[in-house]
């Protein structure tokens, strides 16, 4: 059913033509711009396309700047980006922090969603890693974990995100092999293998996440993070390593806009900071588009029609942007 109801909207959104934009004056193109960074897994992309079309209804032009979550601290450092709409803590705070400390970007305010991205496994490995979530249980049961491209090791399939993973193994002595996907394809084509075929598999995830809607799992339940584990090798398990530790639980997720963007668009600014996702919103967006294979502009203009009253009470008293 709701297959059929996404189908007839998007077909009415053909027809009729896009929903949301407006023309804009050419002469005025540049100064009424919006670049928007791109990154490469559902809710980002989604999210993003949202944010675009209600600066559109605002009357200005969007520019989507694909980048990589490395490259996009270069683009907005280098002014060649304004906003970037989804920041998370576990992957990504280490940078937001050195930038926000130089100048180069402003925190733009939080969305509602609490997050965690960290080691993640289907529930239907339970019965041959006894004690699991418990990381502990993995010293045990590593050998469940044996591929041919980690042997003698156990296979971790890592993301192409910055994290500590290999600090971790190390302060944890864990008998575990990275294995890094490329991107987020080569990510979701590893799990929806393993799950087709119930292998066994161990691998990095976030909440939230469409995962959550296809198969029941968990996160493994490393030591606690604290910035002291971080910061402080003797603290934890491992008395000369640091990042003995899981990643945060029910870390932040922050939107954040290039220096000197909020003075040029207060208005913009203004509703950015508004702008604010759950996690229903978000493992759903996702949805969308990794299980129902929506694209990108289908699924922002889908949410759209469907959740006005949310999305004009984001916008509702900045109708007459003038900057
Ligand atoms: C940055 N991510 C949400 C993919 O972990």
């Amino acid at each position: 059913m709701q297959r059929l109801i996404i189908l007839l909207f998007i077909l009415s959104s053909v027809l009729s033509g896009s929903v949301l934009s407006q023309p804009i004056k050419q002469n005025n193109k540049d100064k009424r711009t919006i670049r928007l960074l791109l990154n490469d897994w559902a809710s980002q992309v989604v999210m993003t396309k949202i944010t675009g079309r209600l600066f559109e209804k605002l009357g200005y032009h969007i520019e989507y700047l694909e980048s990589n979550v490395d490259g996009q601290w270069y683009q907005l450092k280098f002014m060649n980006a304004d906003i970037q709409v989804e920041v998370w803590e576990g992957t990504m705070a280490k940078k937001y922090h050195q930038l926000i400390n130089n100048g180069d970007i402003v925190d733009a305010g939080e969305h509602a969603a609490k997050t965690r991205e960290d080691w993640w496994y289907p529930d239907y490995i339970e019965e041959q890693c006894p004690g699991l979530p418990d990381w502990r249980a993995l010293k045990k049961c590593f050998k469940v974990f044996i591929t041919t491209e980690s042997d003698p090791l156990g296979q971790y399939v890592g993301g192409p995100w910055e994290k500590p993973d290999a600090a971790r193994i190390r302060a944890l002595d864990l008998p575990f092999k990275i294995i890094q996907a490329k991107d987020s394809e080569e990510l979701k084509a590893r799990f929806e293998e393993a799950v087709k075929q119930r292998h066994p598999i161990l691998i990095f995830n976030w909440t939230p996440n469409y995962i959550e809607a296809e198969i029941p799992g968990k996160f493994i339940e490393f030591p606690e993070y604290t910035p002291e584990c971080e910061k402080n090798a003797s603290w934890g398990y491992s008395k000369i390593f640091p990042w003995d530790c899981g990643n945060p639980k029910g870390g932040w997720l922050k939107k954040v806009v290039r220096k000197g963007f909020k003075q040029e668009k207060p208005c913009v600014y203004a509703v950015l900071s508004k702008i604010s996702f759950t996690n229903e919103m978000m493992s759903l967006l996702s949805k969308l588009v990794d299980v129902d294979g929506l694209s990108s502009t289908d699924a922002a203009d889908f949410w759209l029609a469907n959740n006005k009253k949310i999305w004009l009470d984001w916008i509702k008293n900045y109708q007459q942007c003038q900057s």
